[in-house]
């Protein structure tokens, strides 16, 4: 017989909204999870994620961490995501419908995160004007295809974790959301555009918390 395992005491992220910080919160709210939120100023220099003890909880330097109540650390979003959704219908135990959604994890932090979300810090956050117009626009096209194929897939199932909302939508979610605020183009995308609709329809949910800076810049 399998222990249980340890459940999540705390939930590290950051002052400013994270994409990958809410992808947590937003799992936890649907769970009925309330971890104890510690909120680091990644914004600082160095970032308090930087810091000695931080990093020995993720060597990575990063947030979202979660502590378990034995005293362990778990880092990555989707990592996280796969520990709380494990054995819940967020989360198939069917090995080849859990792998699928592992397929659009990664996706997500391969062909999608890297571009939505670093272009997104860069606007909010600082970095934009010392980038090149050719690097900005590279960034673009890239989170741009990347929006193209989840329009594709959503065309053929209604979501990504399969038959049923879960895990693999809330990573996709994150970043998506508000991607436009950044000049990502969602006027032919109907299918994501529905989606995106259906997820905020979900029991429990919960939307990121709000920019402090309250601004909706758009790209050069
Ligand atoms: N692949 C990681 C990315 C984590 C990440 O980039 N975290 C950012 C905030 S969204 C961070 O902690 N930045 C602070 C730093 O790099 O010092 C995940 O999915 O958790």
């Amino acid at each position: 017989m399998t222990s249980k395992p340890p459940a999540v005491v705390r939930l590290y992220e950051s002052t400013i909204p994270s994409g990958n910080a809410y992808k947590v919160r937003l799992l936890c709210a649907q769970l009925g999870l309330s971890p104890e939120i510690v909120e680091l100023d990644i914004l600082a220099q160095p970032s308090q994620t930087r810091t000695p003890e931080f990093l020995a909880k993720n060597p990575n330097g990063r947030i979202p961490v979660i502590e378990l109540e034995d005293g362990s650390f778990l880092a990555e979003s989707n990592a996280i995501l796969c520990y709380l959704a494990d054995g819940t219908h967020y989360l198939p135990s069917e090995p080849l419908a859990r792998a699928r959604v592992l397929q659009w994890l990664f996706f997500e932090q391969y062909s999608h995160e890297p571009y939505l979300a670093v272009l997104k810090f860069w606007t909010h956050w600082g970095g934009l004007d010392r980038k090149r117009p050719d690097e900005i626009a590279l960034w673009k096209t890239r989170g741009q295809a990347a929006l193209g194929v989840m329009n594709q897939q959503l065309e053929r199932q209604p979501w990504f974790s399969g038959a049923h909302y879960g895990i693999a939508d809330i990573a996709l979610y994150a970043y998506t959301q508000d991607a436009d605020d950044v000049g990502f183009d969602f006027t032919t995308l109907a299918a994501l555009r529905t989606w995106l609709e259906r997820v905020r329809a979900q029991p429990g949910y919960v939307a990121m918390k709000p920019d402090p800076l309250g601004k909706k810049p758009t790209l050069p």
